[in-house]
């Protein structure tokens, strides 16, 4: 591996048209991809599992049938992409995002899309109602936004064909922000809408937005009041829910041709989506800082537990070696003394030459009177302690020859050594200009 720095996504022409936002999110899912030396690559050759960021963040918008979500969605990105209309227009799950070209997706092409959404497979049924929207718009903060359509929700007779309940309340699990929209029309207190808010407040309630949406079809103000007084009425007596207070500000898509009199907080929305794009920025910043020292961390405590191994293994090693020496000594000398006792001093002098084997005899003469020490009828029991001992000392060479784990190699530990000066000196280089460039963005927009 070499220390090189990350390719940077943000070009010339790149950045004169993606925002501060978009390019920092970009440069740390880069950080976390990239081929050679990304951080999620890294972290796996250590056994720690890291999941790149995203970089765009989720917002789902869920609610009655026919209260505005699709044209919602379509009045944000400034194009046409979702069917709208007073009859169930959307039935199945629909991730509407930006990308270089326009195109449409079905249900497998969108999970290759999001592998994050893999449990969907799960859900019976509805891989034939997933799919996504690409478009080329830009408008507002779309760049940085992924929305899920979902399906309008209706009691009574109404079959799904998968468990909308369960889905939605999966994914909105996944969502960093779940807008849910009731129109004043017929159908704002939907059992079923209650009951998934209800399960969602419980898992993620602070992420959960009421609106009332087509607040200009309501009527006069008085019956807006009413309305919104009878679904606040509804979901505080939810027992989930009446904790909370509720906000339920009034949006409608501005129509030149039918102006209204009706307070619109519309931009309200767009502003709560930039405020949590400007959060997950930082979220993202702050866990590639945590993800450096994460792994940092865990090749410090590698490179310790390996000095430890090789210093164990290194004792271990020379016990085996005494235990296998001995092992093999012992009875060879005592087998050897038999022999040579055989033999007379003469003949050794003639073999061995004389000075030699005086210290030979010196040592066979231990060995025998040693022997010849121990009383006749013990000898057998001596003959067989003696063989069981050095068998011992043979099982205790193998035992610690075994000991000790598998340490680094020379290449390996030179790896991690590696990663560590290209996170210290590349990652957490790169990591403190993204925040700075970060906080300037924050300081011209306060500006402002
Ligand atoms: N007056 C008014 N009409 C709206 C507004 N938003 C949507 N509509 C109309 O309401 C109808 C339903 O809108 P959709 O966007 O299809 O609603 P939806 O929630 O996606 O509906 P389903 O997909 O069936 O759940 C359409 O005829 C829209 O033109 C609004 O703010 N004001
Ligand atoms: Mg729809």
């Amino acid at each position: 591996m070499s220390a090189r720095k990350p390719r940077s996504v943000a070009n010339p022409l790149e950045s004169a048209i993606t925002t501060p936002s978009e390019r920092i999110l970009r440069e740390c899912h880069s950080l976390y991809v990239d081929d050679q030396n990304g951080l999620v690559k890294i972290a796996s050759s250590l056994g720690v599992r890291l999941l790149p960021p995203r970089k765009k963040i989720i917002v789902m918008i869920m609610g009655n049938h026919s209260a505005g979500k699709s044209s919602f969605i379509n009045w944000y990105v400034e194009e046409h992409i979702q069917k709208t209309g007073v009859a169930i227009e959307t039935q199945g799950f629909t991730f509407i995002t930006s990308g270089r070209k326009r195109e449409s997706l079905t249900g497998n092409a969108t999970l290759h899309l999001y592998p994050h959404f893999r449990p969907l497979l799960e859900f019976k049924g509805l891989m034939d109602y997933l799919s996504a929207e690409i478009s080329t718009s830009k408008q507002k903060k779309f760049s940085l936004v992924t929305f899920l359509d979902t399906p309008g929700l209706v009691d009574g007779d109404m079959i799904y064909p998968f468990d909308v309940n369960s889905a939605i309340t999966w994914l909105g699990e996944q969502a960093d922000l779940i807008f849910v929209f009731f129109d004043p029309m017929g159908q704002a207190l939907c059992k079923r809408t209650l009951n998934i808010v209800e399960k969602l407040s419980d898992k993620c309630g602070d992420k959960l937005l009421f609106y009332l949406s087509k607040a200009d079809e309501a009527g006069k103000e008085t019956d807006r009041q009413r309305v919104m007084m009878q679904i606040v009425q509804e979901l505080c007596r939810r027992p989930g829910l009446n904790k909370c207070g509720f906000e339920m500000p009034t949006i409608y898509i501005p129509n030149p041709q039918k102006p209204s009199r009706c307070v619109n907080q519309i931009d309200g929305v767009c502003q709560t989506i930039e405020k949590t794009i400007n959060q997950a920025v930082q979220k993202t910043l702050d866990q590639l800082e945590k993800d450096c020292d994460l792994i940092c961390s865990t090749i410090s405590s590698r490179l310790e537990q390996d000095r430890a191994e090789v210093t164990y293994k290194k004792t271990a090693h020379l016990y085996s070696f005494l235990c296998g020496a001995l092992g093999v000594f012992l009875p060879a000398l005592f087998i050897l003394s038999f022999i040579v006792n055989t033999f007379s001093k003469e003949q050794l002098d003639e073999l061995l030459g004389e000075v030699e084997t005086k210290y030979f005899f010196s040592i066979i003469f231990l060995v025998m009177y040693l022997w010849e020490w121990i009383p006749e009828d013990g000898q057998v029991v001596f003959v067989i302690i003696f063989g069981a001992f050095c068998y011992l000392l043979l099982f205790l060479a193998k035992y610690f020859a075994g000991q000790g784990n598998k340490t680094l190699t020379k290449k390996e530990k030179r790896m991690i050594t590696e990663y560590n000066d290209y996170i210290q000196d590349v990652v957490k280089t790169k990591k403190g200009k993204l925040y700075e460039w970060y906080l300037q963005q924050c300081a011209a927009e306060y500006d402002l």
